[in-house]
This record gives structure tokens, C-alpha cells and sequence, in this order.
């Protein structure tokens, strides 16, 4: 079916079919649909209009419940004190989003804005390396982040791995460690998704 010919056709009337019809696709291109459908439109007003007309199609996932984290310290009780954070640090998966079925070996990339990633070991203010959390419930943001295969460290200062990950339904989480793989001040953590490994 031609979307420009129907849009000729019904002009403004029209809109609303016109956009649940694109829903039908798989993968519709936003920018190129916006661009034939509503040339005045700018990208936020048609994500909002997008987004009323989906009525929470683009994201059916039950959210996943956060990690219980300790309300951070500036310093641990040792004395240490940690590295700070810009407030607007974000740390997120690049590739993967919430509900996500995935097969494994899962590819997973790490996205950090607002700070630097750094190797362990190296102390240098507004950076820190990433930790992939598998299965964490439970951080201590007051400690170093354990090293085992549910925390996962990238003291290379890698910005993604390659994780196996048995059939079922996993969380995912990163969290940023200072050169002692300590969480900043206040912690740089992503959001906690479940991934479904079919
Ligand atoms: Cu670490």
C-alpha cells in the first residue's frame, strides 16, 4: 500500500489511519515516516503523537524492579574517600533494552556519557570502567564491587563484552567503579533490564 498516495488522498483527516497503519510494519523508519506524513512536524512532537497512537506498543515489557542499593557515602569507613560523579553522568546498554529476548552468547555494549571510561588503576577525576551485573539484586554502594561471574569487571577499560547466558529470563545491569572498582559519589549505575535468553 502507498502511505504517500493515501496521505494525498485524505490529507489531515487521515493522519490517524496513517500512523496505525505504519504500526503494522515491524520496523518502521520514524524519521522517514514523519518527513512524508507530517512535513511540519518536528521529531518531538511526533514521537509524542507517535507515542498516543502506539498506546504502549513500542514497550509491552514489565519494567524491572531496581536494584537495592545503599544510599552511597562520600567516603567508605575505612577513610577512603570516593571519586565524584558529575550529576549528570548516565551509564546505559547501547544495544539491549528492557524485555529484550536475546540469544546467547549475548553481545552486550556499554554506553557512558557525561564521564570517561579509564582502566583499574588509574586515578584520573570524571572517569571510571564498567561492571556488567548479572542476576544482582543487591549492590553495596559503600564497597568495592565483588569479582566473581555475577560481577562482572572491565578493568581494561573494555566498552563491551560477550556474555553466556543459560535459557530463561536474566537482569542485566551496569555499574561504574572508580580505579578500585569502588561506585562513585553519588554511584553511576544504568537501569536494570531483563533480558529473555530463548
Ligand atoms: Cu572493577
Amino acid at each position: 500500500m502507498s502511505h504517500a498516495l493515501s496521505a494525498a488522498r485524505f490529507a489531515t483527516a487521515s493522519v490517524a489511519l496513517i500512523v496505525l497503519a505504519g504500526c503494522a510494519h515491524q520496523a518502521h523508519d520514524h524519521a522517514s515516516m514523519r518527513a512524508r506524513h507530517h512535513p511540519g512536524m518536528d521529531a518531538q512532537q511526533y514521537a509524542a503523537m507517535h507515542a498516543k497512537h502506539h498506546g504502549g506498543m513500542a514497550n509491552q515489557a514489565t519494567p524491572t524492579e531496581p536494584v537495592r542499593l545503599s544510599a552511597s557515602a562520600p567516603a567508605l569507613s575505612s577513610g577512603y574517600k570516593k571519586v565524584a560523579a558529575p550529576a549528570d553522568a548516565k551509564l546505559y546498554f547501547v544495544n539491549l533494552r528492557n524485555g529484550q529476548t536475546v540469544t546467547s552468547p549475548v553481545r552486550v555494549i556499554f554506553g557512558l556519557s557525561g564521564m570517561g571510561v579509564a582502566p583499574a588503576g588509574v586515578e584520573k577525576e570524571g572517569t571510571g570502567h564498567h561492571h556488567l551485573l548479572i542476576d544482582v539484586a543487591e549492590v553495596d554502594a559503600n564497597a568495592p564491587l565483588p569479582a566473581n561471574e555475577q560481577f562482572r569487571h572491565f578493568g581494561l577499560g573494555q566498552t563491551e563484552t560477550t556474555v553466556e547466558l543459560k535459557p530463561g529470563t536474566h537482569t542485566l545491569q551496569l555499574v561504574l567503579g572508580d580505579q578500585n572498582h569502588i561506585p562513585h559519589h553519588p554511584p553511576v549505575v544504568s537501569e536494570r533490564i531483563t533480558v529473555t535468553v530463548k
